[in-house]
């Protein structure tokens, strides 16, 4: 009962924190910050999972894995409550003050980001004495032998000087301050259960309707989507070239050569994924070697250089044969031009800052070298993906793509703030979590076709993937079959150097167990090396290879 007392005032208090959340700081509600921070402080020995498992399905899995401990903690916390009600306000408080902890020590925290958490807490343990109070005692149908309760557990304390503030707490002043316009159980009379299923009841369906009620408002009310959604793209000043016919090789199985942004990977450290109101943002750039500039969405809207471009972004975290990596057509402004226009040169032209760090609405920092955002190549501030205003998971209203280099070197997504500075000075998120300040992407490929594990019948059979050398171009890929020679794979027309290119090869499968491998050489001339590697500090390396059963 004691439990249930616990679960109940905690499930209020998370309830009426998601609503206050909802209204003045949604990424402080204490699910999402206590997630947050776990996100945040996951050790070095788990930072590969951190990157990754930030990925898509795990995110759920934190927020309900905190949940559960959350309502581990309360049950104990309500049956300790029911003996001895000042463990209740105590472990409510505990409670609170983690989570406040957590939203004050978010990057992108105000003062503000404790309100949720402290409501919640003041909720809890009013309600918690409230409950407890109006409980049944353990074992008994008479509330007025509490001396007993005590003295099963604590011999010699019976009478209550042990306990403290046991059940004898009944009536006392105190408790009825904690409660005004709720007057005590009649002593002695016992369970009113009546009065019990009463409040317990009301508590959970409000705290329930609460918490339904916040996150549909926090969604919902801002309206923000619905506007992302009327955003008009403007004709990129700078088409991207039709595609080549041959770039797209329609095989069954093989990912398209562009990926819809519905199926696009997702990484970023994000539980609840910001949704900035684009009228109101405003993108800052500052630091070494430049003179400060602020943009607002419209004034990159209506500029005359956007371009249009075809880029593969990919993950650092991505394993060999995985599929975090995807292609899509961006349209943004050059990264070049804005730079040049906050005056800023690159090191090889003397310019003092030789790292670019971008700063997202919610505190994720990620610094990209000048030099590459200057040198020539297609790195943008986009606003476009695939014909639409970016996605709210991708970055809305303005995200950097950068060919050539992983994301958490250059693809910062919800930006507000670029600073010039050094490498020496500054790391960024992931630095100092393990992974390396620069990190180009490497020559890969993947096989997409037949899936591992398949079975596929004998005859002819298309195996396909994609290979990618960002920047650089695909020249070659080449597959093996179990120990045979590599026999060299028919290459999709080339989009750009910084897409990835398909590539199948049909083989003549005769029955039998069989492993087949990848291998792509770029056009500087470098083959991928046999070497495997864990994606921990720049980029997994080693042969996607498959294994089948041809029947
Ligand atoms: N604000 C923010 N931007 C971010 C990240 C992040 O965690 N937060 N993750 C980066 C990483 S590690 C990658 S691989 C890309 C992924 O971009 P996508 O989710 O659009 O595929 O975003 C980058 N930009
Ligand atoms: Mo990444």
């Amino acid at each position: 009962m004691g439990a249930l007392c616990g679960l109940i005032a905690a499930g209020a208090a998370l309830g009426a924190a998601e609503v206050l959340g909802a209204l003045i700081r949604p990424q402080a509600t204490p699910l999402i910050a206590v997630g947050q921070a776990v996100i945040d402080l996951t050790p070095q020995g788990l930072r590969e999972f951190a990157i990754s498992a930030v990925g898509e399905a795990d995110r759920p899995l934190l927020v309900a894995g905190t949940a559960v401990l959350l309502a581990l903690f309360a049950a104990g916390i309500g049956a300790e409550a029911l003996r001895r009600p000042w463990i209740g306000d105590a472990g409510m408080a505990v409670l609170a003050a983690i989570a406040t902890a957590a939203a004050l020590t978010r990057p992108e925290q105000d003062p503000l980001y404790a309100l949720p958490s402290l409501a919640g807490g003041a909720v809890a343990v009013v309600l918690l004495r409230l409950l407890v109070r109006t409980a049944p005692p353990r074992g008994r149908a008479d509330a007025a032998a509490p001396a007993d309760e005590d003295g099963g557990r604590e011999p010699g304390a019976a009478g209550g000087t042990g306990g403290g503030e046991a059940a004898p707490a009944h009536g006392t002043a105190a408790d009825t301050a904690a409660a005004p316009g709720t007057p005590p159980p009649p002593q002695g009379s016992g369970f009113d259960r009546r009065r019990f299923v009463l409040l317990a009841g009301s508590a959970a369906v409000a705290s329930a309707g609460a918490g339904a009620g916040g996150r549909w408002w926090a969604t919902a009310q801002a309206g923000v989507e619905r506007r992302r959604e009327a955003v008009r793209l403007p004709r990129p000043d700078s088409p991207a070239p039709p595609l080549p016919d041959g770039a797209d090789l329609d095989v069954a199985g093989l990912s398209p050569f562009f990926t819809p942004n519905g199926d696009f990977y997702r990484v970023d450290t994000a539980l609840s994924v910001p949704r900035i109101d684009a009228t109101r943002w405003r993108l800052r750039i500052h630091g070494r070697g430049a003179r400060e500039r602020e943009y607002t969405y419209a004034d990159l809207l209506r500029r005359s250089d956007l371009i249009e471009r075809d880029v593969t972004l990919a993950c650092v975290s991505n394993p060999v044969g995985g599929s975090y990596i995807g292609n899509a057509r961006w349209i943004g402004v050059p990264m070049a031009a804005l730079l040049r226009e906050a005056g800023v040169r690159p090191p090889g032209e003397g310019g003092p800052a030789d790292q670019l760090v971008s700063r997202s609405s919610d505190g994720m920092t990620i610094g990209t070298p000048v030099a590459a955002l200057m040198d020539g190549r297609d790195a943008m501030l986009a606003l476009g993906m695939n014909g639409q205003p970016l996605p709210t998971d991708h970055g809305f209203p303005a995200r950097v793509v950068v060919p050539g280099l992983y994301g958490y070197v250059s693809a910062c997504k919800w930006v507000v703030e670029m600073e010039l500075t050094t490498f020496d000075d500054f790391d960024a998120y992931w630095i100092p979590r393990g992974w390396a300040q620069r990190a180009p992407i490497k020559t890969q490929s993947r096989i997409d076709t037949p899936r591992p594990g398949s079975t596929v019948g004998a005859g002819t059979v298309p195996i396909a993937g994609v290979a990618w050398a960002q920047h650089v171009g695909v020249e070659a890929v080449e597959v093996r079959i179990d120990d045979g020679p590599w026999q060299p794979a028919r290459l999709a027309e080339e989009d750009t150097a910084d897409t990835w290119r398909q590539w199948v090869l049909d083989w003549a499968a005769r029955p039998g167990e069989h492993r087949i491998s990848v291998r792509a050489t770029d056009r500087s001339g470098a083959t991928q090396t046999a070497e495997e590697a864990r994606p921990a500090p720049d980029g997994a390396t080693g042969y996607h290879t498959v294994e089948v059963t041809v029947t």
